[in-house]
């Protein structure tokens, strides 16, 4: 079998997942009635501090129910450099929540300073910034996290605004064991976040939507409008509480794994890594070999059993997680080597 580091999403339901997901309690969720759902909901409310939580499919559907609650049609958004909800969602803040993306900062993290720069409002000519959008870890950034005293900055002062703030914290759980910081505390500043199970924490689907009272409502609502309404998605949940439950600390074997990685791939001339920017669990790479693409690389490295994110020319992703053992790094780390050498 290929050792996969193309995603943290590739990984699979480990045997213990898929018995709980055989047991769950379940009911209709459209009348409120799934246990393991309503459990699962309230557990993400008590560990992000926020009053209530919604189960839905996927980190993107969280995120566009999130843009459709704090925002209407034709208002301005703003968003980091190469945002996921920007970049990697098929357009839909600007095709179903009808939204103005307004990009700022560079590799990812903002602060106070881009918003107050970019921020549009006051003319009836400009579309209104109503909500300011930020990313926890920052995917296409290397998987870095938003220094908390810029995010907590921007937060203070929106709501000094009146824009709201929103953050898509696919990846906050990687943060928070990195940082050894509580998730509550990470997300204390934001007035609402999202979070997926089906990355690091290993569940086959599902993302939370999580904020006030008044807001899971609204998002609620925009969930059905998606069509995103399920039904006894039970099964599911009880992935989420068993992941929840067991995956969270173990997300530092990860991280090490990513270190490992990087600290390898440096030393390899022909590649060229940014250590300090590996804080999680990827590890963004630049092909500086002559004449060799990141596609050309990842095509041969594929050829030996070894599977990358080609990400742009020449730069390609690699990402661990659970499906990913010490020894399948020092593995790849040969592979990697083996196929430059070609
Ligand atoms: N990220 C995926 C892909 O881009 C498809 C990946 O492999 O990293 N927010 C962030 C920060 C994400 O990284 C992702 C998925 C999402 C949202 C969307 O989640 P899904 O794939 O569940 O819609």
């Amino acid at each position: 079998m290929s050792i996969d580091l193309r995603s943290d999403t590739v990984t699979l339901p480990t045997p213990e997942m898929r018995e709980v997901m055989a047991r769950a309690e379940v009911g209709d969720d459209g009348y409120g009635e799934d246990p393991s759902i309503n459990r699962l909901q309230e557990m993400s409310a008590a560990l992000t501090g926020k009053e209530d939580a919604l189960f839905v499919a996927s980190g993107t559907m969280a995120n566009l129910v999130s843009i459709m609650s704090h925002t209407r049609p034709s208002d301005s958004i703003i968003l980091g450099e190469k945002a996921h909800s920007w970049l990697y969602e098929s357009g839909s803040p600007c095709a179903v929540a009808g939204v103005l993306p307004i990009i700022v900062g560079q590799g990812g993290t903002f602060t106070w300073k881009d918003v107050e720069d970019s921020a549009l409002g006051g003319n009836v000519h400009l579309a209104p910034t109503t909500l300011v959008m930020m990313e926890n870890t920052h995917n296409a950034g290397g998987g870095v996290i938003f220094p908390q005293p810029d995010l907590e900055e921007i937060c203070r002062n929106a709501k000094f605004w009146g824009f709201k703030t929103h953050l898509d914290g696919a990846r906050i759980f990687n943060a928070a064991v990195a940082t050894a910081t509580s998730v509550a505390e990470l997300v204390a500043p934001a007035d609402s976040l999202s979070f997926c199970l089906s990355k690091g924490l290993g569940c086959p689907a599902g993302s939370l939507v999580c904020g006030d009272k008044e807001f899971i409502g609204r998002a609620r609502r925009y969930r059905e409008l998606l069509g995103g309404g399920m039904r006894q998605a039970g099964i599911l949940a009880a992935a989420g509480i068993y992941a929840l439950d067991h995956n969270v600390g173990r997300l530092q074997e990860d991280h090490d794994n990513a270190r490992l990685l990087a600290e390898k791939l440096s030393g390899l001339p022909g590649l060229s890594v940014d250590l300090a920017k590996v804080h999680t669990n990827m590890v963004f790479v630049e092909v500086t070999k002559p004449g060799r693409t990141a596609l050309d690389y990842a095509g041969r490295l594929k050829a030996k059993g070894l599977l990358v994110n080609p990400m742009g020319k020449s730069r390609f992703r690699a990402v661990t997680h659970l499906g990913i053992e010490r020894r399948d790094i020092l593995k790849a780390a040969e592979i990697f080597a083996a196929a430059l050498s070609e």
